[in-house]
């Protein structure tokens, strides 16, 4: 099958990868519709995919993975730089040529009997400054076409990479799926990324958080740009003005419900508009201001929970053109989730395929199942998410999942105390990661796992890059998580996230007021929105936002956990903000 490229770069490095893992057949793949045509058809014959009923799931397909294999691995993730101080102490590091050797090992042959697909993808809109090409080699096709969806894929990356060897390496060989034998490996300043043993998205769909945030956050503080863990969405007023925000969150956490959030009927006139659910590449724009690109094309989203009142874009967008991996299967192939609309079935496969009835003990759907689905669905989609130039962020806000101690809402006093606000966010674990759910861990700016370097020069290059923002988005802290004494959330989330929105672009315009607190500016009571909502009122507002100052304090200590771990690398800035939030405590 034809190359579609002559850049000679790509060429002999596919040889040389061809060489290595000896497959039977080579397929570049173009990304047009016929092929994807092709590769369902054929994914369905090996039963890699289910298609799912064409009435009710159009053009949509049903995966399994390995149940060993259903989410990121984070013990078995490495960054191999030259030496270990730029890994720094929060990530796995291997010295690259002894990883070299030892992925050699497990690769070499491992594509024997098996098809190479050769997938060009590009990160970001086409023409973009910001835009990175990419080119990974997987014997999957269950990677081909999911990459398919949530990159741009084909003759776009071509394009934009012309004949210019920058490009992203990556290689990512399935195996035999076998936990032991599981690596997900980059190599910064290579820009490549090996990745074996599993067929889980965040571990191989190599454009995600391999290139758009690791090797991207180590690519963006050599070239001056952050690579960051944020959903990106447009608000639009009444009178048509957009203002833009950039929200991180740790995985699992709500991010594509907050990025399609619809607004509750009190907000006639206002509209939120999608440009990223996931990532945000950001840069400071020659205006002063900092803009946003979403470098994907898709969404890969958790599925339980996901439903008409918590977000209904997402389920619109979803109603076709979808792979759905991991959910329960109905006998009349339809798909179904703990938290969906319909009720649970009376019988259906588990996401393991073993038969389920609501008496069944266990969930139907995995905790951390996924469905993967085009942007282009997506009927909040902004119309800027092409644009190459991106678009300005007004306000960053940094969210975390925390049962107490944190208010629903919190402005940083300026940049320097919200980098510190963001560093030191704290968030109880969930289902996206294999581990235990549910303890609280440090996870500054939701990037711990994603950090491509070390964190303490991360940090560092969020100070430094305040020098080159003139107009620098105000900074947010939001908690959508906190419980009351009866374990109970205290705050209803979802749309009426909009609230808090409202005071965020209040304040990034400059419209209203705020109170004064040890943490931040919090928004006083009377500023508020809390018209049209039901069994809420401005006495449980003010119980969302108390500051305990004993939890403050216990707050204080356990954040220096991290920082002891990163001490020799922390800016001396964070000291001092640690030091004046113990003074104002
Ligand atoms: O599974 S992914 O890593 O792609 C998603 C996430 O954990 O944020
Ligand atoms: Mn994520």
């Amino acid at each position: 099958m034809s190359s579609h490229t002559t850049n000679l770069n790509v060429l002999s490095w596919v040889q040389e990868q061809v060489r290595l893992c000896q497959p039977d057949r080579v397929v570049w793949c173009d990304g047009s519709d016929q092929e994807a045509e092709r590769l369902y058809q054929q994914a369905v014959n090996e039963g890699i995919l289910l298609r799912l009923n064409p009435e009710k799931h159009p053009r949509s397909y049903y995966h399994r993975s390995n149940p060993n294999d259903v989410a990121r691995v984070e013990q078995m993730t490495y960054i191999c730089t030259s030496t270990e101080e730029e890994a720094g102490p929060t990530n796995n590091w291997c010295e690259p040529r002894s990883m070299y050797r030892r992925l050699e090992g497990l690769t070499r042959g491992a594509m024997k009997g098996r098809t190479m697909y050769v997938v060009p993808y590009l990160m970001g809109p086409p023409g973009s400054p910001l835009a990175k090409v990419g080119v990974e080699l997987t014997d999957s096709l269950y990677v081909v076409l999911n990459m398919r969806i949530m990159t741009r894929m084909g003759d776009a990356a071509w394009q934009q990479l012309g004949d210019s060897d920058d490009f992203n390496r990556g290689l990512h060989c399935l195996l035999d799926q076998n936990p032991e034998r599981r690596l997900i490996c980059h190599f910064p300043q290579d820009n490549a990324i090996i990745s074996v043993g599993s067929g889980y998205g965040g571990n191989v769909l190599l454009g995600k958080k391999c290139l758009a945030l690791r090797i991207g956050s180590y690519l963006g503080r050599r070239e001056g740009w952050l690579a960051e863990h944020m959903l990106i969405l447009g608000v639009e007023s009444p009178t048509g003005e957009k203002t833009f925000v950039a929200a991180a969150f740790p995985s699992a956490c709500g991010k594509t419900n907050f990025a399609m959030l619809v607004p509750p009927t009190a907000y006639k006139g206002w509209k939120i508009w999608t440009v990223g659910d996931d990532i945000a590449w950001m840069y400071p724009g020659a205006d002063g201001r900092l803009w946003a690109i979403n470098p994907e094309a898709g969404y890969f989203g958790v599925a339980p929970g996901t439903n008409g009142a918590t977000n209904p874009n997402a389920m619109a967008t979803i109603a076709r053109d979808t792979i759905f991996t991991n959910v329960a299967l109905k006998p009349d192939g339809t798909v179904w989730w703990e938290g969906h609309d319909d009720p649970p079935p009376s019988e259906c496969l588990d996401w393991q395929g073993r038969p389920w009835t609501p008496a069944s003990k266990e969930k139907a759907a995995h905790p951390n199942s996924r469905f993967t689905a085009p942007m282009a669905n997506n009927p909040s989609l902004a119309r800027e998410v092409n644009d190459p130039a991106g678009v300005p962020i007004s306000a960053i806000i940094f969210g975390g999942r925390r049962a107490s101690t944190l208010p629903l809402v919190c402005e940083a006093f300026n940049w320097v105390h919200g980098v510190y606000m963001g560093a030191t966010m704290g968030s109880e674990t969930t289902a996206a990661a294999s581990g235990a759910v549910g303890q609280v861990r440090r996870d500054p700016m939701a990037m711990l796992p994603f950090c491509g370097y070390n964190m303490g020069w991360y940090f560092r290059h969020w100070l430094n890059l305040r020098k080159k923002i003139k107009l620098p988005p105000r900074i947010f802290q939001v908690n959508w998580f906190r419980k009351g004494n009866d374990g109970r959330f205290l705050w209803p989330g979802f749309g009426e996230n909009m609230r808090v929105l409202k005071w965020v672009i209040d304040r990034a315009n400059g419209s209203v007021g705020a109170w004064e607190t040890p943490l931040g500016w919090v928004p006083r009571t009377q500023d508020f929105d809390l018209d049209g909502m039901e069994n809420f009122d401005s006495s449980d507002f003010e119980n969302l936002q108390n500051i305990n100052l004993e939890e403050w304090r216990r707050e204080v200590l356990s954040q220096d956990e991290l920082f002891m771990r990163l001490y020799s690398f922390l800016p001396k800035e964070m000291i001092f903000q640690r030091e004046l939030l113990v003074a104002r405590l």
